[in-house]
């Protein structure tokens, strides 16, 4: 068994400097180490360069910069699952899940994603109030997005063609700051068959019931993805971020969804994204890389007992 490390600082996809940092804040924090003590083999691959071309004018902001930088994660993930590799992914912010979970999709077509976000992630360039791709990645992935949209930047994202996430095959855990459009987006995706689940259910059914559901909506065959906003934790917990929202996950909820994860067998690949340490003091900066990469060592198997 074998992590791929892949370090992808992408800060195209929102508008606030320092995300682009975490990756090297992480491996500092000792991540390999941790990881290799869970008895993994590690590769760290270093990072994928995401500045590419010039950025044209358009409703999705830096929409050139996203889509080619996006397109060289994907191969750089791509490989790294070819050689059979668990995939770990540090952003960079959450734009970069259109290369990893894309690249989770081309090497294994079964694959299922949990999505572990404050947000839902799924407004198309049209619908967003933003125009920042990190509020996106999952309407291109899920085929939400028209080419029109995009205009002379659609060329950009023409790899993107045979990638479709089914909506029976997402999970969305850690819901509670949704955006008028994309509450229509998500009760049709829920028609459609995902999994959507927000805080409210977290705090009715208790984390164990709402992640026990969520995988068992995910079915019993094919890897697992996770993509996991560290905004999905409570801001008490994890300051550092980009657009913090109150009422999330504790420490232990966050640490028990990694944990349920590993204990399926079936995680392939992990992003961890929206670490910000330039967005809090060093205390809560240090405590948000901190608690990233104990949640990776959960998901990669660390257990209490
Ligand atoms: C908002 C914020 N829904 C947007 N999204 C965030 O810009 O589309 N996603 N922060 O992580
Ligand atoms: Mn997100
Ligand atoms: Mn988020
Ligand atoms: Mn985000």
């Amino acid at each position: 068994r074998t992590v791929s490390i892949i370090g992808a600082p992408q800060q195209f996809g929102q508008p606030r400097g320092g995300v682009e940092n975490a990756p090297k804040l992480l491996r500092q924090a000792g991540l390999a180490e941790t990881v290799a003590n869970l008895d993994w083999r590690v590769n760290d691959e270093g990072d994928v360069d995401m500045q590419t071309t010039q950025d044209v004018a358009g409703p999705l902001r830096h929409a050139a910069q996203i889509g080619h930088g996006s397109r060289k994660l994907m191969e750089a993930c791509v490989k790294a699952h070819a050689r059979g590799n668990f995939v770990l992914t540090l952003g960079g912010d959450h734009s970069v899940a259109l290369g990893t979970v894309s690249a989770a999709l081309k090497a294994r077509p079964s694959t299922k994603v949990l999505w572990v976000d404050a947000h839902a992630d799924c407004n198309s360039p049209s619908t967003s109030p933003s125009g920042n791709a990190h509020g996106m990645p999952l309407a291109f992935l899920l085929k939400l997005v028209q080419s029109s949209e995009l205009g002379t930047a659609s060329s950009a994202f023409a790899w993107l063609d045979d990638v479709r996430l089914a909506p029976q095959n997402l999970a969305f855990v850690g819901l509670r700051d949704v955006d008028a459009e994309e509450r229509k987006i998500l009760l049709r995706l829920r028609e459609r068959g995902a999994f959507v689940s927000t805080m409210h259910d977290v705090d009715r059914r208790g984390i164990g019931h709402v992640v026990d559901t969520a995988l068992d909506h995910l079915g019993d065959d094919g890897p697992l993805h996770c993509s996991f906003d560290v905004d999905s934790c409570d801001p008490l917990i994890a300051p550092a971020t980009g657009t913090a929202v109150r009422g999330g996950l504790t420490y232990r909820e966050a640490h028990f969804l990694c944990e349920a994860l590993a204990a399926t067998g079936r995680l392939g690949s992990l992003d961890v994204v929206e670490v910000n340490s330039a967005l809090a003091d060093p205390v809560g900066a240090k405590a948000t890389v901190d608690l990233a990469a104990g949640l990776v060592a959960s998901a990669l198997g660390a257990v209490i007992l």
